[in-house]
């Protein structure tokens, strides 16, 4: 069977699937950008609440800290507007809220993931989804916030970049499933609107026990990695209620750890 899917990610095919009220109403299909995140960023302060942009491909796909995210062929990219009225504070967590909804989307046709704190997902230890959440301020309050989404659904091993090779993979590559991307994006969008509405209503928990319960550190030992420099090796203990990691140094000390200060690496 052909790995990729040829389908293309017409609007109203997604729609055809979706539930939503507000996610992926207004959809913006593009053959080629530089990066759909970039794209969302331009024409987010006139662009309906949950206004999503795909693209069939990323010539600049830009992964946290100034990475780049690898936008091969089979790759989903995707980025979200949203315009939650919460603090600044709170914005790091639609990471997580995320990062469980493309967990269910994928649950609901059998594929098993594991979530990496904070903003990964795993099959087989490699990465098969990255999500980069950036925000727009306006006289100091949120304006709006961009979730982009990269997930490796159809993408041949092969085709990776020899730099990622052993620490990515696609669905495919591990699955051997070939997915329909219009129906993963849909179910993206149906699992975000419902955990997104529970986060904005003060409910993060439902997000947070799905990033816990199939965490891939949680009792596992990790590297502490800050300024790409090593910093100590501990055990992760839990998912704070907050989304912090909580992690226990070899003298006993116990920390809660903020996404985006630092990295954690499987030892
Ligand atoms: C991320 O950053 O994982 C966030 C990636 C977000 C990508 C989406 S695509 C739609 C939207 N538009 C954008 O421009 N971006 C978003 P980070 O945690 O910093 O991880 C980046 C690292 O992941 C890289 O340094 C590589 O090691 C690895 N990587 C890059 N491309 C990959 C790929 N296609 N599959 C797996 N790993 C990859």
């Amino acid at each position: 069977m052909n790995p990729y899917n040829t389908e293309n990610l017409y609007e109203n095919l997604v729609k055809k699937e979706l539930n939503t009220s507000f996610i992926g109403r207004n959809i913006i299909h593009l053959d080629e950008v530089d990066s759909t995140n970039i794209y969302a960023k331009k024409i987010g302060r006139n662009s309906m609440d949950g206004t999503v942009v795909i693209s069939e491909k990323q010539t600049s796909g830009r992964g946290r800290l100034g990475r780049k995210w690898q936008s091969q062929e089979g790759c989903l990219c995707m980025s979200i507007i949203l315009r939650p009225s919460v603090s600044i504070q709170e914005i790091s967590k639609i990471t997580q809220v995320a990062a469980a909804a493309v967990f269910l989307a994928l649950q609901e046709v059998n594929v098993k993931t594991m979530i990496k704190w904070p903003n990964d997902l795993l099959i087989n230890g490699k990465k098969i989804c990255g999500i980069l959440t950036e925000m727009v301020t306006y006289k100091g309050e949120v304006d709006f916030i961009i979730v982009g989404i990269g997930l490796n659904i159809n993408n041949k091993l092969e085709d990776l970049p020899q730099e990622i090779k052993n620490s990515a993979a696609s669905v495919y590559s591990e699955t051997g499933i070939t997915l329909s991307k219009v129906e993963v994006t849909a179910k993206i969008m149906n699992n975000m609107e419902i955990l997104y509405n529970e986060f904005i209503s003060g409910n993060f928990r439902m997000a947070l026990n799905i990033c816990r319960d199939n965490s891939n550190a949680i009792g596992k030992r990790v590297n502490i990695i800050e300024n790409n420099m090593l910093k100590a090796e501990v055990t992760v203990t839990d998912l704070g209620n907050d989304g912090e990691l909580i992690v226990k140094y070899d003298n006993g000390e116990t920390k809660s750890l903020i996404a985006g200060e630092i990295s954690v690496r499987n030892v």
